[in-house]
């Protein structure tokens, strides 16, 4: 955890000790972290007894549905659930910084005696939470978790159902431990969770090895789509609606894609644009001392420093390529 933080996890250990009644989130669009974290700690709660439900935005991709709790997994409903969230003792939520990203669930539904916990690793999160333990340097906010579930009952060794869900958080946030924040207490703990009973070969498998033949199919036109810009230091890789089309695939399907933008040699950063219906999705991702959050956020997006994203509104796809480009190039000045 990050220096000073510690009474901050205390905290939310001892909050959740005293959990009857829990209600867990995270962002909208969910990725393993999100995933892996939302359903380890459900699991985790259920274990020691307190009434615990899992509430997302959006719904979980396929290939996160194998996750042991995933089935109890619900997309928030304006009808049923604004009682269960006023009704919970606990509100957790996981791996998010911005409100506007886990709603349409909402903190202000709770009760004025419940108390909000924030667990995240992006940068500046917004005020909702009573108690919120962020870590920038934290690989994944399932790592976040073997930190806080240690503290909350340092005896009892996690459960498999703990463990696995933890496991998958780290692995795919560090792109399979290869991103820059994998470090040795990264590995530490993931040699723990496969202590617990995690199972690497099943958890890469199930959730990697899952592609269907338009999604390989997909990848590589847009593999094809790639050029280099401003001395070769920026990739794009564009990916039309009618690609998308053609292929059968959705825009979960291209999800990742971006990483290959910085598989070519002198290449510091990319991004990944994705025309869908009305909008166009921008992702970004860097590597070394470039950073790419910035350039996310001239369009109303963000993320982290060298993982960002944005969505653009109302303009063309030409339009959209041509104007990420131009202002690519102040990545490369100094
Ligand atoms: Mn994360």
């Amino acid at each position: 955890m990050q220096q000073g933080t510690e009474h901050l996890y205390q905290a939310a250990a001892e909050a959740l000790r005293q959990a009857k009644r829990a209600v867990i989130t995270t962002h909208m669009n969910p990725d393993g972290d999100a995933i892996g974290s939302v359903c380890a700690l459900r699991n985790y709660l259920l274990e020691r007894g307190v009434a615990a439900r899992v509430l997302l935005p959006t719904p979980a991709p396929e290939n996160l549905l194998w996750i042991a709790g995933a089935e109890d997994l619900e997309v928030f409903d304006a009808e049923r659930h604004p009682e269960v969230i006023a009704s919970a003792d606990t509100m957790v939520v996981l791996d998010v910084n911005v409100v506007k990203r886990f709603a349409p669930v909402d903190v202000k539904l709770a009760s004025q005696e419940a108390t909000i916990i924030g667990i995240d690793h992006h940068v500046q999160p917004e005020a909702f939470a009573r108690i919120q333990c962020t870590d920038t340097v934290a690989p994944a906010t399932c790592s976040m978790l073997v930190d806080l579930l240690g503290l909350i009952d340092p005896i009892q060794p996690l459960s498999p159902a703990v463990a696995e869900p933890l496991y998958t958080g780290i692995m795919t946030d560090t792109g399979n431990f290869r991103f820059p924040r994998t470090t040795s207490d990264t590995h530490r703990k993931i040699a723990a969770l496969i202590d617990a009973g995690a199972d690497p070969a099943k958890c890469y498998e199930l959730t990697f090895n899952q592609s269907s033949v338009g999604r390989m199919n997909m990848l590589g036109e847009a593999l094809c789509s790639m050029r280099t810009f401003h001395d070769g230091r920026f990739c794009v890789m564009v990916i039309t609606s009618h690609d998308l089309q053609r292929h059968g695939c959705t825009s979960d399907d291209v999800e990742g894609f971006v990483h290959h933008t910085l598989g070519i040699a002198g290449v510091r950063a990319g991004v990944m644009i994705v025309e869908l219906d009305g909008v166009i999705k921008l992702s970004f991702r860097s590597k070394g001392d470039t950073y790419v959050r910035d350039l996310a956020a001239t369009y109303g997006g963000g993320g982290h420093l060298a993982a960002a994203g944005a969505r653009v509104y109302g303009r063309s796809l030409d339009d959209v390529v041509i104007d990420v480009i131009a202002n690519a190039q102040k990545l490369f000045r100094s």
